[in-house]
């Protein structure tokens, strides 16, 4: 009825995303200019089938729900807001896909100019379009992403006008922590294990700083183990070595040389965790059970977590979390491999009932 109508509680229902949300645990001040996009507040998804194959309580924290389609927009809002806050005019940063669409809205947002280095022909169809509508300088690299970071990481230290927004900017990894804060807060307890993918194995590292954030707190008691699982064709952190010519289907995390290896590493030991390798066959029999199972539809590196789920033993009855980085339709071309797109129909009712067998 009418009168019984209440208008919402704004304070209450509108989330402002993750500089506000999280404003105590992050280096922002009343000189910082927040630019969102209203990114996290992700699905936390409960996964029966999973579930039921491991014995234990499976949640997929769905990051494709961000506004750009992946976890990287929880960094970018606060790698954005200090370059803002700094003054700077230009952000770069090299990438395979995910990094650069959300660098280029939240340029866009800000008013600065964008330019992002892409591998040549590695890029997922999704991705590059999100690059170049929201408006970034795109450079297609004649090179891997390894080759291009090493480039911009030069830009970065001779021009003071150029602010660098991969995640050897530290403001990145502080915004990506508040996943970890998401994750807690939804569930109401803390994971007992958090399976990842990791490429240049900054959110591993980001999501163990929020869960140990929340333990100095005293918000929590624990902190999951962390496990990180690499593409078997780049896994530089399983083997102990740089991998030259990194390869895989999984192209977002196509990466030989992870900036944030040692801190990786520490995420693992100190949690009590592991850093293994998938190969791409089983990447992309998770992407498919994922999203016919479990009707979730991330991209195949997000895959990787729950590819790592899959083949590891997890304690009878307990609580995991698989993070899915990114959205499906990033790499439609992905999508469309792995199923046999069917032959037209003619348009009548009766070609139609031939199909469905009625
Ligand atoms: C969907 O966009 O490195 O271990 O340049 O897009 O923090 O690198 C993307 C990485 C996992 C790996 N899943 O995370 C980039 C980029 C998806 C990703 C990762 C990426 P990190």
């Amino acid at each position: 009825m009418a009168e019984d109508f209440k208008r919402p509680d704004h304070e209450r229902l509108v989330w402002r995303g993750v500089v506000e949300e999280y404003r105590s645990f992050l280096p922002v001040d009343e000189n910082t200019p927040v630019i969102t996009l209203g990114e996290g507040r992700t699905p936390l998804i409960y996964a029966p089938e999973l579930s039921s194959l491991k014995s234990a309580d499976v949640y997929l924290k769905y990051e494709g729900g961000n506004p750009t389609g992946s976890f990287k927009d929880r960094g970018m809002t606060l790698a954005i807001s200090k370059a803002a806050e700094e003054g700077s005019q230009t952000v770069v940063c090299a990438s395979t896909g995910n990094t650069s669409a959300s660098a280029a809205a939240y340029a866009a947002k800000a008013g600065m100019t964008c330019a992002v280095l892409i591998p040549e022909g590695y890029i997922a169809l999704g991705k590059l379009a999100q690059a170049l509508i929201y408006g970034a300088k795109v450079m297609q690299v004649k090179g891997n992403f390894d080759q291009a970071l090493q480039i911009v990481r030069e830009l970065g230290e001779h021009s003071s006008k150029i602010t660098v927004v991969n995640s050897i900017n530290p403001y990145r990894i502080e915004g990506q922590k508040t996943g970890a804060f998401e994750i807690v807060d939804t569930l109401g307890v803390v994971p007992d294990y958090h399976f990842i993918p990791v490429g240049n194995a900054g959110n591993i590292t980001a999501y163990w700083k929020g869960y140990k954030e929340y333990l100095k707190r005293g918000i929590t008691a624990s902190a999951p183990k962390m496990m990180g699982f690499q593409a078997a064709g780049a896994a530089p952190i399983v083997l102990g070595h740089v991998v030259e010519h990194p390869e895989t289907v999984a192209t977002a995390i196509r990466i030989g040389n992870p900036a944030s290896w040692e801190n990786a590493m520490q995420a693992r030991d100190e949690s009590g965790g592991a850093i293994s390798s998938v190969t791409d066959g089983e990447i992309l029999e998770a992407y498919r059970f994922l999203a016919a199972k479990e009707s979730v539809f991330c991209e195949p590196a997000s895959a990787a977590s729950v590819a790592g789920l899959l083949k590891t033993e997890v304690k009878r009855g307990s609580v995991v979390v698989c993070v899915l980085t990114g959205h499906g339709l990033k790499d439609p071309d992905a999508a469309i491999s792995q199923i046999s797109v069917p032959e037209a129909v003619d348009a009548t009712y009766d070609a139609i009932c031939r199909e469905l067998g009625v």
